[in-house]
């Protein structure tokens, strides 16, 4: 992995695979079990954000670094950082420029930030994945699950909130009515077999191999079309992304129009001046 050194991060690391066409992207809070604050998310949609917009770049790993410098733990994240939660959300603590803005919820703005970007992001969980830490891993396109180590539980309702967008409802689709509302509503720990078993995770491996393994993933993304993979990314979530989602995917099928002859025939005619002659496309079926 080589660095990417755009950003001054303190909460996140971000890092390009040196051969490949991968980024990294990890929750950098281990003796928190990469709990998020405010800077942290702001750090994470930055980076996720100028993944977004590497052209060569196909597939994005979001991970937690570990282990815990305090007891040796591993966490993919365990949600908001309940230290600084504050009467409306979660509160910049320390940091003098933003300490008078009101509580954030922007967790969500990078989740719809995953659904949206135009690559594959796989959620590679080596340890706790709990609450809105949970809830990401759900919104991510595919997840690898350390088999030791990885731990899925959701404590929203124990410390008082919940996700009621994808980390319930898309869960939901995920795993089932049943699973789900247990998930929530049990709050009991599953391992990364149950985990698989159940449908929200896609591969547990062995721990040492799980960087490997989602590098190897990695590769495989990128070795096919970008153009396919965006389509099949949007029409993925088209169907839980109401509207939006429709835009979205309906935005790419602009662009595949503007890239022909045709539609650029449109263009050109109105700025020459002229009537548009569409009489060489034909009426396809
Ligand atoms: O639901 C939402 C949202 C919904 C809508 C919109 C926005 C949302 C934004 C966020 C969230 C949420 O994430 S709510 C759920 C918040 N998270 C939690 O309730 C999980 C709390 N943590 C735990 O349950 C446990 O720590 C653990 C199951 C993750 C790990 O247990 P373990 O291995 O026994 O470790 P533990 O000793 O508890 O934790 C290690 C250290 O990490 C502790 O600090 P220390 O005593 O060493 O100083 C612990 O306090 C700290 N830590 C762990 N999780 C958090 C945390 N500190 C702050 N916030 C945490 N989330």
């Amino acid at each position: 992995w080589e660095p990417i050194e755009t950003f001054d991060f303190d909460d996140v690391t971000y890092h390009r695979s040196a051969l490949g066409h991968t980024v990294r992207i990890a929750f950098d809070r281990p003796a928190k079990r990469n709990a998020f604050r405010p800077k942290t998310v702001d750090e994470l949609y930055d980076a996720l954000d100028h993944a977004k917009r590497q052209t060569d770049v196909g597939c994005v790993l979001l991970t937690g670094n570990g282990p815990s410098p305090e007891d040796g733990g591993w966490a993919f994240s365990s949600g908001g950082d309940q230290g600084i939660r504050g009467a409306d959300g979660y509160e910049y603590e320390g940091d003098e420029d933003r300490a008078s803005e009101h509580g954030r919820l922007h967790i969500l703005e990078v989740q719809r930030l995953i659904r949206h970007i135009p690559k594959v992001v796989v959620a590679v969980v080596p340890g706790w994945a709990v609450g809105g830490g949970h809830s990401l891993h759900v919104v991510c396109d595919l997840t690898i699950a350390s088999e030791e180590h990885a731990k899925f539980l959701q404590t929203d309702p124990d410390v008082g909130s919940f996700d009621a967008g994808f980390g319930s409802a898309y869960l939901a689709r995920q795993i089932g009515q049943k699973k789900a509302r247990e998930v929530f509503f049990l709050g009991k720990t599953y391992s990364a077999e149950e985990a698989a078993d159940m449908g929200m995770v896609n591969e547990a491996v062995p721990h040492e191999e799980l960087e490997e393994r989602a590098l190897e993933w990695g590769e495989r993304i990128n070795a096919k079309s970008p153009t396919a993979m965006r389509m099949l990314k949007y029409a993925f979530n088209l169907d839980s992304d109401g509207l939006v989602g429709q835009q979205v995917f309906a935005g790419e099928a602009t662009r595949l129009g503007y890239m022909t002859d045709e539609a650029q025939e449109g263009r050109d005619a109105f700025n020459e001046g002229r009537e548009p002659d569409f009489d060489e496309f034909p009426w396809k079926y």
